[in-house]
């Protein structure tokens, strides 16, 4: 029987639950979620496998989470909206998903239009119906609200979170996707590196522990990265914008610090299956959200490109 496969696109506002449906439809964390706003920095790719079921094909779905989108006013915000426009390119279909507690805004009306001028097939994902609870009467006229919108190819109901619906969900994209080929090793679920992984991991939790700037005014760069027979040693640095801020990161007496590190620790642990030393260091870089070479240097496709081009001259 046919194979089917094709690149999906998740696309939304930030806080719509794009990053926990990435996870749970491949199964696996592979990219950080937190309550605030603007987590994701860039595009995060995981791979399904569906096996061959009663009647329908086997295959492969390559979904690609991204950043939220949102009017950016900085560099980095640029960025994050050029990981998106990189995203929605060439992909065969794509989920726009929108939290189901929240009310049609303005914001929502500029990702409609990124998802209709692409002429991809669209998917409309209405997130956190548990939050409904026992109010599920409330869909039908939000349904009947989106489908004047757009012609969505399907609308579907679900919760990311609890999950619910995923199972529809997966059914309907593999039926969506054209006959293809397996782009990825079966095995694979996600091409980024385990560096950016463990990055990502700590920028988490500093993500959950401070409020405020400070989440936004913060990134992790890991400096050092040793795989020993029984420990894996670990070095990274915490940029921040300014000395207020890297005096919250660390805390009295670097309580803080420790926090962020010990629960890092035992999440990175976890993905590299060893036992891990973490050294975290609070560094301030001024403005760095708007240093292009600096993003750059965060961005560990363009680093492996560079890496590739410096090889071959
Ligand atoms: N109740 C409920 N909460 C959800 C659901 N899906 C996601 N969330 C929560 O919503 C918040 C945002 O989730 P993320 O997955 O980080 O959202 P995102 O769209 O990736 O956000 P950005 O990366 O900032 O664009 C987190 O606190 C999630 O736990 C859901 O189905 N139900
Ligand atoms: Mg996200």
């Amino acid at each position: 029987m046919a194979f089917h496969s094709g690149f999906v696109c998740i696309l939304g506002r930030p806080n719509a639950g794009k990053s926990t449906l990435l996870n749970a439809l491949v199964g696996e964390r592979l990219a950080i979620v937190s309550p605030k706003p603007q987590t994701t920095r860039n595009r995060i790719l995981g791979i399904v496998q569906i096996p061959k079921r009663k009647k329908a094909p086997a295959g492969q779905i390559v979904l690609i989470d991204t950043p939220g989108v949102h009017k950016a006013d900085t560099s980095l915000g640029r960025k994050m909206m050029s990981e998106v426009c990189e995203a929605l390119e060439g992909c065969d279909l794509l989920l726009l998903i929108v939290d189901v507690t929240r009310k049609f805004a303005q914001a929502d009306e500029s990702v409609l239009e990124m998802a209709k001028k692409s002429g991809t097939p669209v998917f409309l994902l209405l997130n956190k119906i548990d939050l409904l609870r026992n109010q599920k009467d409330k869909l039908l006229p939000i349904i009947d609200g989106y489908r004047k919108l757009h012609a969505f190819k399907e609308i579907i109901p679900i919760s990311a979170r609890k999950p619910e619906g995923l199972d529809l969900l997966i059914e309907k994209m593999i039926d969506a996707l054209p006959e293809g080929p397996r782009y990825f090793p079966e095995d694979q679920v996600t091409d980024q590196p385990m560096r950016f992984m463990v990055a990502e991991v700590i920028r988490e939790q500093v993500l959950l522990e401070t409020s405020e700037e400070v989440p936004y005014a913060t990134t992790v760069l890991v400096e050092q990265f040793e795989e020993g027979a029984k420990l894996t040693r670990i070095a990274a640095a915490i940029y921040c914008e300014r000395e207020g801020q890297k005096r919250i990161l660390i805390g009295k007496q670097a309580q803080m610090l420790k926090k962020i590190g010990t629960a890092a620790r035992l999440q990175i642990e976890k993905m590299v299956g060893a036992r891990v030393f973490l050294e975290l260091f609070v560094k301030v870089s001024p403005e760095w959200r708007e240093s292009r070479a600096f993003i750059e240097e965060l961005d560990w496709r363009r680093q492996l490109e560079l890496l590739t081009h410096t090889e071959k001259t």
